[in-house]
């Protein structure tokens, strides 16, 4: 209950922040996008994790505020990023299944595409495979409606939630997010090599692009790019940053292009 009053008091102080964690192209390693990710500095506490707070948020319904005020952050940001010229690719943003469920989601989106000028196709959202598989007509009606807005989907965390994979041709997903449990070991357990190989495989023939996440080190992206995944994402190469230190890199590499 602590925390749920400290997070509304944040959200009503507007105290949250929003870091952005880069995605690289797998075929140059150059920026191509990036992931955005909640970030709440407590006074006292430090920074709080998002694994420990979202949780609060969605089951106090707190979550529905603080997606608004994400999706303003970084429809505001990518919009003007754009506008600079310096950022290549799309901005992702993760949808929890509560506010996927939320009917208000398509008009609160709506607006703010119309309040920020941003455009929907330089926007990605990540939905895990439990939230898109919660209800299966109700599902479709969202996804088909964040669709035509011209947003992406992109499934994260994917192999680590629902067991079957029939979802993949019935809903119009974008992007394949291969969770970073699959890339921890593929380095030193050879079946792993094989089924990553599978799932790029099988996510490119159903027209998705593919981003491996969670990617450590060097070796590990090499494989990656050899495989043909599209983008990489991951600690060796960015940590999450602060929107002023993404913006810095973005305006540096594009100078020197
Ligand atoms: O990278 P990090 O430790 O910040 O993320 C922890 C978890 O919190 C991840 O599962 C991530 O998807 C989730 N998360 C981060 N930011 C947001 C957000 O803005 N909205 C939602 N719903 N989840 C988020
Ligand atoms: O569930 P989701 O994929 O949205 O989670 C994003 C989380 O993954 C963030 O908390 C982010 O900090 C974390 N993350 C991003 N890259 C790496 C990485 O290379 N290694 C590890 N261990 N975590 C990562
Ligand atoms: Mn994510
Ligand atoms: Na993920």
């Amino acid at each position: 209950l602590w925390l749920e009053i400290e997070l509304q008091k944040v959200l009503q102080n507007n105290g949250l922040e929003v870091w952005y964690q880069p995605k690289v192209n797998a075929r140059d390693f150059a920026i191509d996008g990036a992931e955005a990710l909640v970030r709440w500095k407590h006074p006292i506490e430090g920074y709080i994790s998002p694994a420990q707070f979202i949780p609060v948020a969605e089951n106090s319904g707190l979550i529905e505020q603080l997606g608004l005020v994400v999706m303003r952050e970084v429809f505001t940001t990518v919009r003007r990023w754009k506008q600079q010229g310096i950022l290549s690719g799309r901005v992702a943003i993760n949808l929890s299944p509560q506010q996927f469920g939320n009917p208000n989601l398509i008009d609160f989106v709506k607006k703010l595409l119309k309040s920020t000028g941003v455009n929907a196709t330089d926007i990605t959202f990540e939905l895990t495979e439990s939230a898109v598989m919660s209800d299966g007509e109700h599902t479709i009606q969202m996804l088909n409606a964040i669709k035509k807005l011209g947003f992406a989907l992109s499934i994260d965390d994917f192999g680590t939630g629902y067991s079957s994979l029939s979802y993949l041709a019935r809903f119009p997903l974008d992007e394949l997010k291969i969770d970073r449990a699959f890339i921890n070991d593929i380095d030193t357990v050879p079946k792993q090599v094989t089924l990553i190989e599978n799932i790029i495989n099988l996510g490119k023939a159903l027209n998705m692009s593919i981003v491996a996440e969670g990617v450590e080190t060097r070796q590990q992206a090499t494989l990656l790019s050899n495989l043909n995944c599209d983008y990489i994402q991951g600690f060796h190469f960015y940590r999450p940053l602060p929107k002023n230190e993404l913006e810095a890199i973005l305006v540096k590499n594009n100078r020197s292009k």
